[in-house]
């Protein structure tokens, strides 16, 4: 059994696909970020950090509880267990790594910018609004090219880089003016991952 204490963000719904696409026996602990719930003495006490998502994994070899906190160490854990999306080539591996980093701390990082100044400012501040926009757009130009190029966005092979795009083409970049209107080939990509029943019923976790 795994349990997994998640939000549906973008983050989240990570998290939630892998765990479907991996077909592990799981539960849902919803914590409340608009509660603070992240930050309570209980959450803090399984992840230090006071973010989501994280998974505790009860079934493990050494018989001790095992925590894993964040997108791309749970995927990797989750990925290796099961021995699923993720390549046993070295080379492949190494572009799945490549865009897990890309996606995670490159993109990653520039939505939550962007998230932090269009929609939390208190006040509006143009100049980073701008920059975070425009960061945004320059750093998801490269998996719409990629996407041209290949079926998935590490190859011919669907990977937990695709389950860490999803979420962010299909939540974080709805936030972007025209949303995903001027990227066709994510679009395609879209509408092929979107049709997996695991990343259906990901999606929906903890809403
Ligand atoms: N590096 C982490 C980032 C996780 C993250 O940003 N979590 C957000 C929600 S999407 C959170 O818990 N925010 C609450 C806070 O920082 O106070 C990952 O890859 O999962």
């Amino acid at each position: 059994m795994i349990d997994l204490h998640t939000t549906p963000t973008a983050n989240g719904l990570k998290a939630s696909i892998m765990l479907e696409e991996t077909g592990f026996e799981y539960r849902v602990h919803k914590i409340a970020l608009t509660r603070g719930e992240h930050l309570a003495p209980g959450y803090l006490a399984i992840n230090p950090v006071g973010r989501i998502p994280t998974v505790v994994d009860q079934d493990t070899a050494s018989g001790a509880p095992l925590t894993v906190y964040g997108t791309a160490a749970i995927l990797l854990y989750l990925a290796e267990k099961s021995g699923k999306l993720l390549p046993a080539d070295l080379e492949a591996r190494a572009r799945v790594f490549q865009w897990l980093g890309i996606i995670q701390a490159d993109i990653g990082a520039a939505y939550t910018g962007q998230f932090v100044f269009n929609v939390l400012a208190p006040e509006p501040m143009p100049w980073a609004v701008e920059h975070y926009n425009a960061l945004c757009l320059r750093l998801v130009a490269p998996i719409e090219q990629q996407l041209g190029k290949t079926r998935y966005i590490a190859g011919d092979e669907y990977t937990i880089a695709d389950v860490l795009g999803y979420p962010l083409a299909t939540v974080s970049m709805l936030r972007q003016p025209g949303n995903l209107d001027a990227y066709p080939n994510m679009r395609r990509w879209v509408a092929e991952v979107g049709a997996r029943p695991a990343v259906q019923k990901g999606m929906t976790v903890g809403t």
